[in-house]
């Protein structure tokens, strides 16, 4: 069975697996299968899917953070610094002392036109950020609510500031729902046949500072 499915994440044929569905059905191991229309094993099938580059600004952002508390968040375009030109989105903030920190969120200019990015057959969010040394941040990716999607949003892992324009790769299989926002009673898989846009989180009692986003693609 380990041949078969290596030979299976190798990318054998469509008919060749068809085919060998029903010898795989009752076989340990195979439910592994059932994620292939949304986050399935192995490389991405299909070209990246691009998400934001922020060239033509920032659409659809909006701003959270405890009450309070010192928490705020400001998002901007910025033509100074960048990843790649003209221009990134810029989050200038504060991530006060309450007992989460602030938040923002965004859409796509690139958002097709039948309102929603169907990733299917990508495997991870890539992004790239400049974020000071330390300072702990979250990305979130909302479902959208038809194609397969029921509105949920999944969190990526925490990830880290380092000072410099770093590359950050989340993959699927990582991601976990979010159990504070979003679709509380849908059906508990990241359906990224439907994706809409996107937040980021940052961690409290970690200052105040400025950090960019840039390149967000589907991949
Ligand atoms: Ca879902």
């Amino acid at each position: 069975m380990q041949t078969t499915l290596r030979f299976l994440r190798r990318g054998a044929p469509f008919l060749a697996l068809a085919a060998l569905l029903p010898a795989l059905a009752g076989c340990p191991g195979v439910i592994e299968l059932k994620g292939m229309n949304t986050a399935g094993p192995g490389p991405s099938t299909v070209p990246p899917i691009l998400f934001e580059d922020f060239s033509r600004g920032v659409t659809g952002s909006y701003t959270y953070g405890p009450q309070g508390a010192g928490a705020w968040a400001k998002v901007s375009t910025d033509g100074n610094v960048y990843h790649t030109p003209p221009q990134s989105m810029r989050i200038d903030y504060d991530t006060g002392t309450g007992t989460y920190g602030p938040g923002f969120g965004f859409g796509s200019n690139y958002l097709p036109r039948l309102g929603f990015f169907d990733a299917t057959g990508t495997r991870s969010v890539q992004l790239w950020a400049k974020a000071p040394r330390g300072l702990t941040f979250q990305l979130t990716v909302k479902e959208g609510t038809v194609n397969g999607g029921d509105g949920e949003f999944y969190n990526a892992p925490q990830a880290t500031g380092t000072g410099f324009w770093h590359r950050y790769t989340f993959p699927y299989s990582e991601f976990t729902r979010n159990i504070y926002s979003g679709n509380q009673a849908g059906n508990d898989t990241f359906d990224v046949s439907c994706l809409v846009g996107m937040q980021i989180q940052l961690n409290q009692n970690a200052g105040a500072g400025t950090m960019w986003i840039d390149d967000i693609r589907f991949r």
